[in-house]
């Protein structure tokens, strides 16, 4: 891959120099008005239900010290070189095609495709309708297993239906590319859709992850709806798995029942932006807390997460919900922040670029303006390093060298960059 464009003077290591690593003409956004329980926010400035973190003092998070590596296994790592690579208005995920380029959405509904070596950027075009508004509009992008053979990919997104109602949901399609650097979906179907509609228009959730078995699995978010996340007639607050057509696994761990419950995998859920498998096929999820809370989640087959009957967190309204560890029938998070980092984005890296993270997870953080490193140990994790990165992080993806892909959330500022992470040569 050739270099790179611009290279902003900004060497981000462990032992941060925090305040060094904000580009100058990235003032931080201003604070944001609270999320509350009921009510929809107050427009697409609003993108996610995580804010009241972002009015608390210490956000951004207080920077790490030279000794933010006590934390870690490693006895120092080398620094990390940030580059941006371009900008998009309202990014929200990325994915790279087999040939080196990457798919980019917008929220507004654009799907654009970028060359990173020519940074040559073409449109895709038969992109769904999408409700663009709050939380929601064109979300994640994944390929199907065998889409180097068949072009297949797959979109999620904020449908709009009758009487101001949306409803997640997830279509694929043929992915067409012509000469010029663009290209079309063709025979766009849906394949899934969340029930109910509501018209709240957050929590969507909406990662899309295929595993190794084939199967694609869907974060499904309460649309802050709540009780939904434990009634088994909605697949709001679900993990849910399908066969890459839409139908329903038949060893899916509630298949004998009937409507959408047999597509669940786990309940119990609230807002889940990050999904992946680490090396042992393990899926991890992290999850957005209610006022704190802020989780990740070992995701077992049939388990109930407990939300909204349990969470380290508590209603935006000041309503206490009971702490995980007062009701053990319930799946305990691995790792609970408090206060809050927002996690949106997850890649568990497997790279070779930098070969002592292998294994690490990477999470972005929303309100903790930063990327953090998690590492594990078997069913066991923990927050390792935070590299403040000075902004709203939304999306991760690991390139195809085995750099790292960082979004910013453009939501807020209306500039949503695109980092490309390398090692630090020396
Ligand atoms: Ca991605
Ligand atoms: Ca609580």
């Amino acid at each position: 891959m050739k270099p790179i464009k611009h290279v902003l003077a900004l060497a981000i290591a462990a032992s941060l120099l925090a305040a060094c690593g904000a580009p100058s003409d990235a003032p931080p956004p201003p604070p944001p008005a609270p999320d509350t329980v009921t009510g929809a926010e107050p427009g697409a400035a609003e993108p996610l239900g995580t804010v009241p973190a972002e009015t608390a003092p210490a956000a951004p998070e207080t920077p790490q010290t030279g000794t933010a590596t006590a934390t870690s296994d490693e006895p120092g790592h080398p620094f990390f070189a940030t580059t941006q690579v371009t900008a998009f208005d309202s990014p929200w995920a990325m994915t790279f095609l087999p040939d080196g380029r990457l798919l980019v959405t917008e929220m507004s509904g654009q799907l654009h495709l970028l060359d990173p070596d020519s940074g040559a950027q073409g449109s895709i075009s038969g992109t769904p309708e999408v409700a663009h508004a709050g939380q929601g509009g064109l979300a994640d992008i994944a390929l199907h297993p065998g889409h180097a053979d068949n072009g297949v990919i797959y979109l999620s997104f904020a449908e709009p239906g009758e009487n101001g109602l949306a409803g997640g949901a997830v279509a694929r399609a043929r992915l067409v590319l012509d000469d010029n650097g663009g290209g079309a979906l063709e025979d766009l179907e849906v394949i899934w859709r969340q029930v109910p509609l509501s018209d709240d228009d957050g929590h969507y959730g909406l990662r899309l992850l295929f595993g190794d078995d084939g199967m694609l699995w869907i974060s499904s978010s309460d649309r802050r709806q709540f009780d939904p996340a434990q009634d088994m007639a909605s697949n709001l607050g679900k993990i849910v798995r399908l066969n890459d057509d839409g139908s329903v696994p038949g060893d899916n761990p509630f298949a004998d029942q009937n409507g959408v419950a047999a597509q669940v995998w786990s309940l119990g859920h609230r807002n889940i932006l990050g999904m992946d498998f680490d090396a042992e096929g393990r899926l991890w999820a992290h999850e957005m807390g209610p006022k704190d809370g802020d989780e990740l989640n070992l995701i077992v087959r049939g388990e109930n997460y407990g939300y909204p009957l349990v969470s380290n967190g508590e209603h935006y309204d000041g309503t206490p919900i009971p702490d995980h560890d007062t009701r053990p029938e319930f799946a305990a998070p691995a790792v609970t922040w408090t206060p809050v980092i927002s996690p949106a984005g997850f890649i568990i890296y497997d790279g070779d670029l930098f070969p002592h993270w292998q294994g690490s997870g990477f999470i972005g953080g929303l309100s903790s303006m930063a990327l953090i490193r998690v590492e594990f140990d078997g069913e066991q994790a923990r927050e390792a390093e935070r590299f403040d990165m000075g902004q709203r992080i939304r999306e991760v993806e690991q390139g195809p060298d085995g750099s790292i892909w960082l979004l910013e959330d453009g939501t807020r500022q209306g500039n949503g960059r695109l980092y490309r992470l390398t090692p630090l040569e020396g």
